[in-house]
């Protein structure tokens, strides 16, 4: 059975293991009410810094995973594994390339039970991720449906991740997207900043994911938690 520890996470925090973030922030984040903390950045990861994140991250009872995109990161102890491709990229080595060096050298050493493929579709130009992995992010509604039934029903990809890193996207795409997916589970992240903006991409997306904003507003990043599970403001948790 393939793995499922991501169905049931609607909002996400993640988390980035080349920013310093200190013990008060970081105790906010991880008691915040989010389903689960996502460990992962588009450079300057490093085996020591992710052990250094993940052993701070482990003093609370969220769940945490990784976004493992070099596997000499691959670091143990994390409760899942998301390994990423860039469906919309002319360079193949980020399609599928680092993917085949990576298994061959080290597929026998893979927890395989806590993995999963994740599609990324990079709908951002002006993001890191977009510029590093070549990623065509400019393209049509049409064809950003296009490449996500590709992966949803041929590839039958666990995970769709659509990246808006850095803005916030266009709802309206995530919508039509989310519409004619048949079995992926949809991650959207890009640009929450805002309890508002929380609530509009939770209506399309099955999980939202906060970055940025954590390390320029952490208040603001507190209140994307209870947009998205309403019963968790009702409480008073966050505020
Ligand atoms: C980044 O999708 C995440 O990979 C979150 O995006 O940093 O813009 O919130 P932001």
């Amino acid at each position: 059975m393939l793995p499922s520890f991501y169905s049931s996470w609607r909002h996400v925090f993640k988390l980035d293991p080349e920013r310093p973030i200190d013990d008060a922030t970081l105790d906010a984040i991880c008691t915040s009410g989010t389903d689960a903390i996502l460990v992962g950045g588009s450079s300057g990861v490093t085996f020591d810094n992710t052990v250094d994140l993940m052993s701070r991250i482990r003093r609370y009872e969220v769940p945490c995973a990784f976004e493992l995109s070099d596997p000499t990161c691959g670091v143990p102890g994390f409760d899942g594994y998301f390994i990423p491709s860039v469906l919309n990229t002319k360079r193949s080595e980020w399609l599928i390339g680092h993917h085949v060096e990576a298994l061959r050298d080290f597929g026998h050493l893979l927890p395989w039970e806590s993995i999963v493929g994740e599609a990324y579709l990079v709908l951002n130009p002006d993001s890191t991720v977009a510029r590093i992995t070549g990623a065509e992010a400019n393209i049509t509604s049409a064809d950003a449906v296009a490449y996500s039934q590709v992966a949803d029903r041929l590839w039958n990809v666990p995970v769709l991740y659509v990246e808006y890193s850095g803005a916030f996207g266009d709802m309206e795409i995530l919508k039509r997207i989310k519409s004619n997916l048949k079995q992926a589970h949809l991650f959207y992240g890009g640009g929450i900043d805002s309890p508002e903006r929380a609530a509009q991409a939770a209506q399309a997306a099955d999980t939202v994911v906060v970055g940025n904003i954590i390390y320029e507003n952490l208040d603001a990043a507190l209140s994307t938690v209870g947009a998205v599970h309403p019963s968790i403001k009702e409480q008073d948790h966050v505020f």
